[in-house]
């Protein structure tokens, strides 16, 4: 067996695409999961492939001598740190859930780490959300921040621990600054699931219409799939540093919408309505990120181009839209430590 590595919110998108890619390097993986999520066996859904071969420790971000626990128990020589409350539109609806986990969760793991486990190697899931109301198109390691919402508040802050402990504490510590990464594992919430799955939903006759927000909102779009690649590909370096990871193009909302919809044999103008329920109330109107430095030093460079990516979240919603899941019982066969 290989390192042994623990991943925080390996329940979500990017946690069970790198606990993935981390196995398929020989690495040993455990995650650290909410006891809420270990209740509930619909929020393990995404990991039931890898049940036999990762360890989950329950902690929660909100408990610092949860997070104690489990690094007392066991040692690690790499820490992903991607739990969060991840969702921008929710940060505004409540805001101090966010910053509780985001920020005082963020702060609590790397006190721990630093008290029990010096010498463990570091990740933080920086955002593009950071860049807010953006200074310079496109946007690098240098752009200065300007978050535009409680969410990305909280990543910049949870950047600015990682930074601190780094230079005070000579603690390897890493900080990726990922912009908006999808797949067919993506959360429900977010624009591009929700418009993959209600063009299947609508393909399959269960909806008449999709509610959207802001059409004319620009992001870089790339595969979560890469983009865990670079997280580990951080982490391998000779020194600590922070990385944009990004595609470099931008595409809109609208232009999302034309290509799913026309991917099922729809025209998107028949069935979006626009809801203005949905708008933030501050918008980041456009990301386009340049990743040269990950290409230059991580020699990382995406796969998936934009037009794969949406051709694969909504084939793979085509095809489960006969047979939305009955929530999952709890499994009895992950292996549970606490
Ligand atoms: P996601 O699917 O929303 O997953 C979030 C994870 O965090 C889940 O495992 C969730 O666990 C866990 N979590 C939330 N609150 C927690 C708490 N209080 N205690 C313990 N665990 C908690 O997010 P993702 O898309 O995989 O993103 C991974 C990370 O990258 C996040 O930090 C996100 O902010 C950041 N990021 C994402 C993107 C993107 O485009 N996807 C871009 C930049 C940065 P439950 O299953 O229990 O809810
Ligand atoms: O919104 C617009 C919305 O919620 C994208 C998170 O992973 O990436 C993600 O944050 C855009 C916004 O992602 C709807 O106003 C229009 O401009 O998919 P989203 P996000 O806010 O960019 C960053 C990098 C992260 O770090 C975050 O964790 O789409 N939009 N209509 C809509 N968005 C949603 N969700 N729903 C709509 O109906």
């Amino acid at each position: 067996m290989g390192k042994r590595a623990l991943i925080t919110g390996i329940t979500g998108q990017d946690g069970s695409y790198l606990a993935e890619h981390l196995l398929s390097l020989d690495y040993e993986v455990h995650g650290l999961v909410r006891r809420v999520a270990l209740a509930d066996g619909s929020r393990l859904a995404r990991l039931e492939h890898l049940r036999d071969q990762i360890t989950l420790h329950a902690a929660s971000l909100e408990s610092y001598p949860s997070i104690w626990h489990v690094l007392g128990r066991t040692s690690f020589d790499e820490c992903y740190h991607l739990a969060a409350q991840s969702y921008v539109a929710d940060s505004f609806a409540d805001s101090f859930t966010t910053m509780n986990a985001n920020v005082c969760g963020t702060h609590y793991l790397l006190e721990a780490l630093r008290q029990l486990q010096p010498r463990c190697k570091f990740y933080f899931a920086g955002s593009s959300e950071m860049f807010g109301k953006v200074r310079e198109t496109p946007q690098s390691e240098t752009t200065p921040f300007h978050p535009r919402s409680p969410y990305g508040v909280s990543k910049a802050t949870g950047f600015f621990l990682t930074q601190n402990y780094r230079e005070a504490y000579d603690f390897f510590a890493c900080a990726g600054i990922l912009f908006n990464h999808e797949s067919p594992r993506r959360g429900p919430e977010f624009v591009t699931r929700k418009i993959t799955r209600g063009v299947a939903r609508i393909k399959a006759g269960k909806a008449s219409e999709l509610k959207l927000g802001n059409l004319e909102a620009r992001r870089d779009w790339g595969h979560a799939a890469d983009y865990v690649r670079a997280m580990h590909l951080m982490l391998q370096q000779p020194t600590p540093a922070d990385f944009v990871v990004a595609t470099g193009t931008m595409h809109t909302v609208r232009e999302f919408c034309d290509l799913a919809f026309a991917e099922a044999g729809l025209d998107y103008r028949e069935w979006v309505q626009i809801d203005p329920d949905l708008y933030r109330p501050a918008e980041v109107e456009t990301l386009q990120g340049d990743a040269s430095r990950a290409r230059s030093v991580l020699g990382w460079r995406p796969r998936y181009d934009f037009q794969e990516l949406v051709r694969e979240m909504v084939q793979s919603d085509l095809q489960h839209a006969g047979a939305e899941a009955a929530p999952a019982k709890p499994s009895q066969r992950f292996k549970i430590v606490g």
